[in-house]
C-alpha cells in the first residue's frame, strides 16, 4: 500500500493502515523448511506443505517437493465433509468437517509421484484429486500452497488489502445472538420462545450457507433472566430432524436438563417441549442441542444463557476499571455449515466492535465449536474475572485466552490507546493466510 492509499483509506474508513500496522507482526508462517545444506542423507530434508480442500478440489493439486519427510497441514476450507488420501501410502486424514484441519507427515518420501484424492464418495470424480512429484532439487516452491504458483508477493498484498477493506466499507448483513426480550406471564414468569429452523445464513460476504439456527440467527438469541426469575424456555421444533435444548452451566432441575432420552423425550419434527425452571445462581451459560450435537450445534444451535451480572473485582480499580461500559458475548465456532466464525460470522463479515479510550468491554467468550482457541485481543491485556460464570478469587491477566469446546471465560478489557485493534484466534490458520484474514478474526476500533 502506497502512502496515497492509505490516506484514502484513513479517510474513507477507519485507518486501514493502522490494520495493517497491526498485523505486521503476524505474517504468514512460512513453512517451507529445506535444509538440504546441512546433512547428508535423504531424511535431512524436511519440506513443509499446506493443503486445503473445498468443493471440489485440492489447492494446490500438483505439490513439488525433494525427496525427504514431507509434512502436509490439510485444511478444510470447504463447506462439506472432505478428507486428504494418499492411497500410494497409505495414507488418510480422519474425515475433516469444515473448517478442520489434520497434518499428515510422510517419512522419506523417494522420487517418483504419489497420487492423491479425496475418499469421500463421489468427490475424486467431482475434481478432488492431485499429485505429490518428488524430485531432488525441487522445493524452492514449497512455501504456503496457494502462493508458491499463484500469486507474487504483490498480489498478496493487494489481496489482503482487499478483503481488510471489505472488514470496514462493506455493508453488513444482520448479526445473531441478540437480546431476546421475554413474554411476561401473569405469574411474572418469564417465557421466552425458540424456533429451530434451517435459514439461509451470510456466513461471509456471498457466502450463503444452511445455518440451524434458534429464531433465524447465528448464535441464537440471548437469553438474559436475573436471579429469582421463573423462566420458561418454549422450544419449537421446524428441523428435519428431532433436537432437544441442554441448558449448560446453568443449574436446572434433572427433568430440564435437555439430554434425551434421559431426561426426556426428544422433541420430533413439528413438536414443541417446554423448560421451566427458576434461576437459582449467577450464571454465564450457553444453551444448545444435545441431539446429533457434532452436526447441530456447530450448524448454528447454540446461544447464550445469563443469570444476573459479573461483579467487578474490587482489586481492578488501579487498573482503571471500576465499570462495564459495554458486554459483548463471543460465540466461537469453527465446523458444521457456520465453519471458523466470531458469532456465526467469518471474517470480512465479522461484526466490528466500538470503544472510547478509558472504557472497559467485558467479553464472555463461549466455545460452541469442536476445537480450542486461543482468543488474542490486540493491546490491552484482559483481566479473566470469571471461568464458566464462576468469578475468580484474583482476576488473571492475559492477552491470549485458550477457550475450550463447552468453555466460558469473562473477561475485562479496559482500552488505553486509540487505533484499529485486531481481535482473533491465534491458531493462525483460523484466522490469516495468503488472501488475508479470515474466520476467526474481528477488530476493536478505539476512539
Ligand atoms: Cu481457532
Amino acid at each position: 500500500m502506497n502512502n496515497d492509499e492509505r490516506s484514502v483509506l484513513a479517510v474513507g474508513g477507519f485507518g486501514l493502515g493502522v490494520v495493517a500496522l497491526a498485523f505486521a507482526g503476524f505474517a504468514i508462517s512460512r513453512t517451507g523448511n529445506t535444509s538440504s545444506a546441512a546433512a547428508p542423507g535423504p531424511t535431512a530434508v524436511s519440506t513443509t506443505v499446506d493443503v486445503n480442500l473445498s468443493e471440489f478440489a485440492i489447492t494446490p493439486n500438483m505439490l513439488d517437493v525433494p525427496p525427504g519427510d514431507v509434512v502436509i497441514q490439510v485444511h478444510n476450507s470447504g463447506t462439506a465433509v472432505h478428507n486428504f488420501a494418499i492411497p500410494g501410502r497409505n495414507v488418510v486424514t480422519r474425515d475433516l468437517q469444515p473448517g478442520e484441519s489434520q497434518t499428515l507427515t510422510l517419512k522419506n518420501v523417494a522420487e517418483g509421484t504419489l497420487a492423491l484424492q479425496c475418499n469421500i464418495p463421489g468427490h475424486a470424480a467431482s475434481g478432488m484429486t492431485g499429485m505429490i512429484h518428488v524430485a531432488a532439487g525441487a522445493g524452492a516452491t514449497t512455501d504456503t500452497a496457494a502462493t508458491q504458483t499463484t500469486m507474487s508477493w504483490q498480489q498478496m498484498d493487494k489481496e489482503m488489502a482487499d478483503r481488510a477493506l471489505r472488514f470496514v466499507n462493506e455493508k453488513k448483513s444482520t448479526f445473531g445472538g441478540t437480546n431476546l426480550e421475554p413474554i411476561v406471564l401473569a405469574d411474572g414468569t418469564k417465557e421466552f420462545d425458540l424456533t429451530a429452523k434451517i435459514v439461509d445464513w451470510e456466513v461471509e460476504p456471498g457466502k450463503i450457507v444452511k445455518a440451524w439456527t434458534y429464531n433465524g440467527m447465528v448464535p441464537g438469541p440471548q437469553i438474559k433472566v436475573n436471579v429469582g426469575d421463573k423462566v420458561k424456555v418454549v422450544l419449537k421444533n421446524e428441523l428435519p430432524e428431532s433436537t432437544v435444548i441442554h441448558f449448560h452451566g446453568i443449574r436446572v432441575p434433572n427433568a430440564m436438563d435437555g439430554v434425551d432420552p434421559y431426561t426426556q423425550d426428544p422433541v420430533q419434527p413439528g413438536q414443541s417441549f417446554t423448560y421451566e425452571f427458576t434461576a437459582l445462581e449467577p450464571s454465564v451459560g450457553m444453551y444448545h442441542s444435545h441431539h446429533n450435537a457434532q452436526t447441530q450445534v456447530p450448524n448454528g444451535l447454540a446461544g447464550a444463557f445469563i443469570i444476573g451480572d459479573m461483579p467487578i473485582p474490587a482489586s481492578l480499580a488501579s487498573k482503571g476499571i471500576t465499570k462495564v461500559d459495554q458486554t459483548v458475548n463471543m460465540v466461537l465456532n469453527d465446523a458444521g455449515t457456520i465453519g471458523l466464525t466470531l458469532n456465526g460470522k467469518s471474517f470480512p463479515a465479522t461484526e466490528p466492535y466500538s470503544a472510547k479510550v478509558g472504557d472497559t468491554m467485558e467479553v464472555n467468550y463461549f466455545n460452541e465449536g469442536l476445537m480450542s482457541h486461543p482468543m488474542h485481543m490486540h493491546q490491552p491485556v484482559g483481566y479473566i474475572i470469571a471461568k464458566d460464570g464462576v468469578p475468580l478469587a484474583e482476576p488473571m491477566p492475559s492477552d491470549t485466552i485458550l477457550v475450550a469446546p463447552g468453555e466460558r471465560y469473562t473477561v475485562l478489557y479496559h482500552f488505553t490507546d486509540p487505533g484499529v485493534w485486531a481481535w482473533h484466534c491465534h491458531i493462525l490458520n483460523h484466522a490469516e493466510g495468503p488472501h488475508g484474514m479470515f474466520g476467526m478474526v474481528t477488530a476493536v476500533i478505539v476512539k
